[in-house]
């Protein structure tokens, strides 16, 4: 996924809204529930680092002011609420999953716990208090302080996230996964296999991406240097708003991934005669959340037959007045479709 500053505030919970609805639009092509405006969820998963060791609210703190300065509404969920700053506590954003000390997988190691023998029991299906929308993740620095099997660590690494995220049975389907890279390691010799650890992460990630799974990288390493940290782990409060400066990035750019085209009423990536279908069928309706309403006024009206229209290219777009029937919206789909109009097609890619 592109990391660039162009990614700036972005009107994107919408975006994400809507896609929780799409399944709806590509069943009915017709009216869709009204979207209830709820906070993106956002589980920070990892261990010390995320948990703020010596530092009260870790790099969530200022995470969490920059998703506000951002226009977000956004809360922090998972197992744990510990060491908050004042401010998180009195927001209700304390919670966290940041836990101290732990590997990738505990099982292989004699002394540590791990998030992936632990995961299950504060993530899943039936866990909706804590059900993230998105997981931030940087795990692995307490494998490379015990030199524990790292040859292997990136497999880990890669069961965690097919274990949260896999489309099918994943413990968070639904959820987007942002894995981060390990900050500096100032522990004598353990700088080189910190390096080797995050040379490996964005090409896990594509392998990811290619086998369907909402994963994208951060590279939060290139934003935390050896003078931003206060021990030999952990960033002191400069390093901890770089890192949440990486996160914030890596949020936006999933959400503009998710923003729908303009005119793209199914959000199946294509503007095409289907969006007309999903238009048609809701033209006259009124309210928040319709997925019809191309310029967000809440009405669904010839406006917005305008804005797909146009996206739809130059070629000549059905007439909003031909209202045709079913019979014949079908028809004009595989008129469309045999003719090879313009389709556009949204696409998030790894780079
Ligand atoms: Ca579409
Ligand atoms: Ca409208």
């Amino acid at each position: 996924m592109r990391m660039s500053a162009a990614a700036s505030a972005r009107p994107a919970l919408t975006a994400l809204l809507t896609k929780r609805f799409a399944l709806a639009a590509c069943l009915s092509l017709s009216l869709l529930p009204a979207a209830v405006a709820e906070p993106l969820r956002i589980m920070p998963l990892g261990d010390s680092v995320t948990d703020g060791f010596a530092l009260a609210g870790g790099y969530r703190a200022p995470l969490y002011s920059k998703l506000q300065q951002a226009g977000l509404d956004t809360l922090f969920v998972g197992d744990h609420a510990n060491n908050p700053t004042s401010a998180l506590t009195a927001a209700g954003q304390q919670n966290h999953s940041g836990h101290s000390g732990w590997v990738i997988d505990g099982r292989i190691s004699p002394t540590r716990n791990g998030l992936a023998e632990n995961i299950d029991s504060w993530l899943g299906r039936r866990r909706v208090p804590i059900g993230p929308d998105i997981v931030l993740l940087m795990i692995g620095t307490n494998d490379v302080i015990d030199n524990l099997q790292l040859a292997t660590a990136p497999n880990r690494l890669s069961d965690l996230i097919t274990r949260i995220v896999d489309p099918n049975d994943g413990l968070a389907p639904d959820a987007h996964f942002i894995v981060g890279s390990l900050i500096p390691n100032r522990q004598a010799g353990k700088q080189a296999p910190t390096d080797a650890f995050n040379a490996v992460l964005p090409g896990l990630v594509a392998q990811h991406q290619q086998a369907g799974e909402s994963v994208s990288f951060v590279d939060v390493a290139s934003y935390v240097h050896t003078s931003d940290m206060s021990d030999l782990y952990h960033p002191n409060a400069t390093g901890a708003a770089k890192i949440a400066d990486a996160f914030l990035l890596g949020i936006q750019d999933y959400l503009e991934s998710i923003q729908p085209a303009p005119g793209d009423y199914n959000r199946d990536g294509l503007v095409d005669a289907a969006d007309y279908t999903v238009w048609r069928d809701a033209n006259g309706a009124s309210g928040p959340g319709l997925a019809a309403d191309g310029n967000g006024d809440q009405q669904v009206d010839q406006q917005d037959y305008a804005v797909w229209r146009d996206a739809y290219g130059p070629q000549p777009a059905p007439a909003a007045t031909a209202a045709p029937t079913p019979s014949a919206g079908c028809l004009l789909c595989v008129s469309l479709m045999a003719a090879g109009l313009r389709q556009r097609r949204v696409v998030a890619t790894v780079d």
